[in-house]
């Protein structure tokens, strides 16, 4: 709550160099740990093994090798032979975003822990270390070396807008949780069509994009669509949530998040805010609907037993704490 408390209405438009939140949770989900971690599962294998987006057709399965929770830190000695990987579509990319290996190129220089030209490299929790050509990821091992599918080395940058309202009965009544008395907040949740899992409609950074920026455009793409309404309505709705998007967020989080697509030189940071309509007058109204990345979208309630992609969940307690609502 500490953490929050800090985070809290501070406005869009902040930068890294800002970072508020040092300190890194354990890694869970881009990580072997050797052990049958989920009761529901019938493998005896640790259900994060396999590296996420791989096993299809164009892809064979990757697995990453064991790193048990007490040697996950650089510190800790580990007789440790992780995986190399970086997935075809990224060492064959030619989009300037996309990052050469520095380590087959000696022409290849990267500006590590700098903005740089067409991507900001620093990282949310300080300058991360170099070694043998590439970044280390500051949480520690994960079972695997290179870039899997990410494009760049070092951190990759997303946003995530987590919108918000009251879930209401016909009389327009907050409706309390049976068990915790508490009100029941809901937000616009998607199932991604990469991994089949429930998410908050985040993105990656685009090259040189403001991270606020990139939520509006991910929330846009992702979920919105007004069947009901006519154009000026429509245009209406899209301006508030433009002026919204622009000034009315809380930010929630912003560092390291436990991805799948995670490895020992390439990770995901992401800066979280919450756009919460307390009046159910603007936000609350908008039917969603999937866009791109996303097989399905609606309004979800929150609630602790639901399973998400990443550190979905983690960010998803906040916004609960932050409300008073139940989780
Ligand atoms: C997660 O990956 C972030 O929290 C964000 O939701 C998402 C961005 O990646 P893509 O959805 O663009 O694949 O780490």
């Amino acid at each position: 709550m500490g953490n929050l408390l800090s985070c809290a209405n501070i406005r869009l438009g902040t930068r890294i160099s800002e970072a508020v939140e040092k300190r890194i949770p354990i890694h869970h989900k881009c990580r072997n740990c050797g052990r049958k971690c989920d009761p529901s599962s019938p493998s005896n294998e640790c259900v994060h093994a396999k590296y996420t987006r791989t096993g299809t057709k164009e892809q064979p399965a990757i697995i990453r090798s064991i790193v048990p929770d007490d040697r996950v830190p650089w510190s800790t000695p580990l007789d440790y032979s992780p995986l190399e990987f970086t997935a075809e579509k990224v060492l064959k990319s030619t989009k300037e975003y996309v990052d050469r290996d520095p380590r087959n190129d000696p022409n290849v220089v990267i500006p590590w822990n700098q903005d740089d030209r067409l991507c900001d490299r620093r990282s949310y929790h300080g300058k991360y270390e170099v070694v043998r050509g590439v970044p280390q990821n500051p949480c520690g091992r994960t079972g695997l070396t290179g870039r899997g599918h990410l494009g760049h080395f070092g951190p990759n940058h997303a946003a995530d807008p987590i919108v918000t309202r009251w879930k209401r009965d016909q009389n327009n009544a907050r409706v309390r949780h049976p068990t915790s008395g508490q009100p029941i907040l809901q937000f616009v949740c998607i199932r991604r069509k990469d991994t089949d899992e429930f998410a908050i409609p985040g993105g990656m950074v685009e090259k040189k994009e403001r991270a606020t920026d990139t939520l509006r455009r991910e929330f846009h793409e992702e979920v919105l669509n007004f069947p009901d309404l006519d154009e000026n309505e429509r245009e209406t709705l899209m301006l508030t949530i433009k002026n919204i998007f622009e000034n009315g967020g809380t930010r929630i989080y912003c560092g390291y998040v436990d991805d799948p697509r995670n490895t020992d030189n390439s990770w995901m940071e992401t800066t979280v805010y919450n756009f919460h309509d307390e009046e159910a007058k603007h936000l609350a109204l908008i039917n969603v609907n999937a866009g791109s990345d996303a097989t399905d979208a609606f309004w979800q309630d929150l609630d602790s037993k639901m399973p998400l992609f990443a550190s979905h969940a983690d960010f998803l307690r906040r916004v609960a704490a932050l409300h008073n609502s139940h989780w």
